[in-house]
């Protein structure tokens, strides 16, 4: 990134109240990159709306269980996709403990679960109630997990295997490395029509593309995750599935309202419902632009929304 003279700028109104108008330091905001599209996409665009403002930023590659240790320390400012069924735990500490700030909730709701194929319902009737997957384990038998059956995981999720356990399920967790192994596997799989069951999550372009459902596990409750006597298996915890109408959220640094106020304030304002989120991911997930590419397409036909994401008194 080019770094351009710094020029401070401040500005008052009649009645003697004063501003510092963007960018209010030369410093580069530092936006963390995930391994899944939506985030990516969303960050090159936040990125490009702070460039336009006049800031300068920088990329941090991190993964969730690092990114914490990184924004609690000011190593990263920036995270636009804090997902309620994957991160809340680490998200309450951080903020409770005041070392990382929230930058407000999305619009969009999420959810992030196991997830199977429409064409999976024939082969195993009752789904998607958990109990009949648990009796279909052996369609789902593969030479990695057998005699057991695959449960195709993404590097995100929770205790999956403690989930299997509390549940006494005859499955296996394999992981994928990122978003884009998980949908090349999902995309075979559908081709062949053969069983799946992996980790999706909505709003995605999965959704767009194809037709399947989540599994229905016992209802979440916070209890669950915390006191092994809560739910049905009175011994384990996590003998229930991940929330439903899940939040999505932004997370700052602590230093970022006080080093860029007009770049919190945006990103307080940033704000992306799921059809948004659903067809950026779509955009390059399947319709194979680059990021940068799919960024600036959506930064040209929103013009109207992104600019009322800058309050006014931000505005050069
Ligand atoms: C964090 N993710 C949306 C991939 O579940």
């Amino acid at each position: 990134m080019k770094r351009m003279a710094f020029i401070f700028v401040i500005v008052c109104n009649l009645n003697n109240v004063c501003w510092s108008q963007p960018p209010e330091s030369s410093k580069p905001i530092k936006i963390i990159i995930s391994n899944w599209t939506s985030q990516i996409a969303l960050s090159k665009i936040i990125g490009k709306i702070y460039i336009k403002m006049g800031y300068n930023i920088e990329y941090k590659k991190v993964s969730i269980s690092n990114q914490w240790g990184l924004l609690s320390r000011g190593l990263a400012d920036v995270q636009v996709e804090v997902w309620e069924g994957t991160m809340a735990k680490m998200f309450k500490k951080v903020t409770t403990e005041g070392k990382v700030v929230s930058a407000g909730t999305h619009d969009a709701k999420t959810r992030e679960e196991w997830w199977y194929p429409a064409y999976v319902e024939k082969v195993c009737p009752g789904l998607p109630d958990w109990k009949a997957l648990k009796r279909c384990y052996k369609l789902f038998i593969n030479p990695k997990t057998d005699p057991k059956g695959m449960y195709l995981g993404g590097p995100w999720e929770k205790p999956d295997m403690a989930r299997i356990r509390a549940l006494n399920m005859n499955f296996l967790v394999i992981r994928a490395s990122n978003g884009d192994e998980l949908g090349k596997n999902l995309d075979k799989a559908i081709k062949e029509k053969s069983p799946i069951v992996i980790f999706n999550w909505t709003p995605n372009w999965v959704e767009v593309q194809y037709k399947g459902k989540f599994v229905e596990f016992p209802e979440f409750d916070p209890a669950c995750e915390v006191d092994p006597k809560w739910g049905i298996n009175p011994d384990l915890l996590y003998d229930c599935g991940n929330p439903k109408d899940g939040w999505l959220k932004k997370v700052a640094s602590s230093v970022m309202k006080t080093q860029w106020p007009c770049a919190f304030q945006t990103l307080k304002n940033f704000n992306w419902t799921n059809r948004m989120i659903a067809e950026i991911s779509l955009w390059v997930d399947r319709k194979k632009m680059s990021y940068d590419v799919a960024a600036e397409k959506w930064l040209e036909e929103n013009t109207i929304t992104w600019k009322t994401w800058i309050p006014d008194q931000c505005q050069n």
